[in-house]
């Protein structure tokens, strides 16, 4: 059975899961609390992205196949709805928590975000309404946010009492630098979508929902049509580096560069294209 087969399979309360060609959309549905993030949310996350991470790019379990498991390319993460992707931690299911368990639940969060982050393929956040506290944090950990124009992030915690625990004081950070960060972590303020770009926080706004969850997707079939390999190699590189001086981040491209040499897909596309075809790629 392939991840795909094995996720469509997993019975799920606040999930939606579709796979439309090698494309997994993930839909956050808890519309009648704007999509929050409640302990349940966080847990049927854990075991889609944990099922992903363990298994794209190896055998799959079928003692015959012995071809890697690329049977999803992609993932978009998006809202049920349209008012909402995530508008923040469940505050309810929150305000009891003693300070061991709410530290427990920002750890395993955290994982969540960083399996995410390191995924072996692009995640894209289509951000459908408002992003707020841990539903801006979710959307940062993925590859890139793409939000419609009634778009509106912000990370509001101080306002009950808290500070954001889902890495968006780290997060926020590097998408929009230090002083950007710290004034919107400081005032709680929300932004819209206009705003989210000039900051860089969103890398595109779509006039509409259908609109935005057609250029994910499209984005998304773009990196598909590439090496599989080269992506996952591409990706964690990117990763990687982004802590290190110049000179270290440069040795350790150089590694991953050469590291692809000689590959399945290394040698398929460098002869299609010297050949004027298609790549047929194995994802080695
Ligand atoms: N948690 C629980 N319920 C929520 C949440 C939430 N984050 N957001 C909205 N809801 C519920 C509302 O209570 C309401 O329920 P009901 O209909 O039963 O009253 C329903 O969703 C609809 O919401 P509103 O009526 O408020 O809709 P409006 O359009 O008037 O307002 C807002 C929309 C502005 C988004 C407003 O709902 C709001 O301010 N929500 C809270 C946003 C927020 O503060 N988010 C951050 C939460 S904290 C967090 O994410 C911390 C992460 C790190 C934690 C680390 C843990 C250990």
């Amino acid at each position: 059975m392939t991840v795909a087969q094995a996720l469509v399979a997993l019975e799920l309360d606040t999930l939606e899961l579709e796979i439309d060609e090698a494309i997994l959309t993930v839909t956050v549905n808890r519309p009648a609390v704007l999509n929050a993030l409640s302990p349940a949310v966080i847990d049927e996350l854990r075991q889609v992205f944990g099922a992903l991470r363990e298994t794209l790019g190896v055998p799959c379990d079928d003692a015959e196949d012995t071809a890697p498991d690329w049977s999803v390319r992609g993932v978009m993460l998006t809202g049920a709805g349209e008012k909402a992707f995530v508008a923040g931690a469940d505050i309810s299911a929150m305000q009891h928590m003693t300070p061991v368990e709410s530290r427990e639940y920002s750890l395993r969060t955290q994982e969540l975000t960083s399996w995410i982050e390191m995924l072996q393929v692009p995640v894209v956040a289509a951000v459908n309404g408002f992003a707020l506290g841990g539903g801006c944090e979710l959307a940062m950990a993925c590859d890139y946010i793409f939000a419609s124009e009634n778009a509106s992030f912000g990370q509001p915690e101080v306002a009950l009492g808290l500070i954001p625990g889902f890495g968006g004081t780290v997060r926020l950070t590097q998408y929009v630098g230090i002083a950007a960060a710290r004034e919107l972590i400081i005032t709680g303020r929300r932004i819209d979508s206009a705003e989210a770009l000039r900051l860089g926080l969103a890398l595109c706004v779509l006039p509409d929902v259908a609109a935005l969850r057609d250029a994910a997707r499209e984005s998304l079939r773009l990196a598909a049509a590439q090496s599989p390999a080269a992506v996952a190699s591409a990706k964690q590189t990117t990763r990687a580096v982004r802590p290190m001086s110049t000179d270290d981040g440069l040795a350790y491209e150089a590694e991953a560069f050469a590291g692809r040499f000689g590959t399945p897909d290394m040698v398929e596309g460098t002869t299609a294209f010297l050949e004027k075809r298609r790549a047929q790629f194995l994802g080695l």
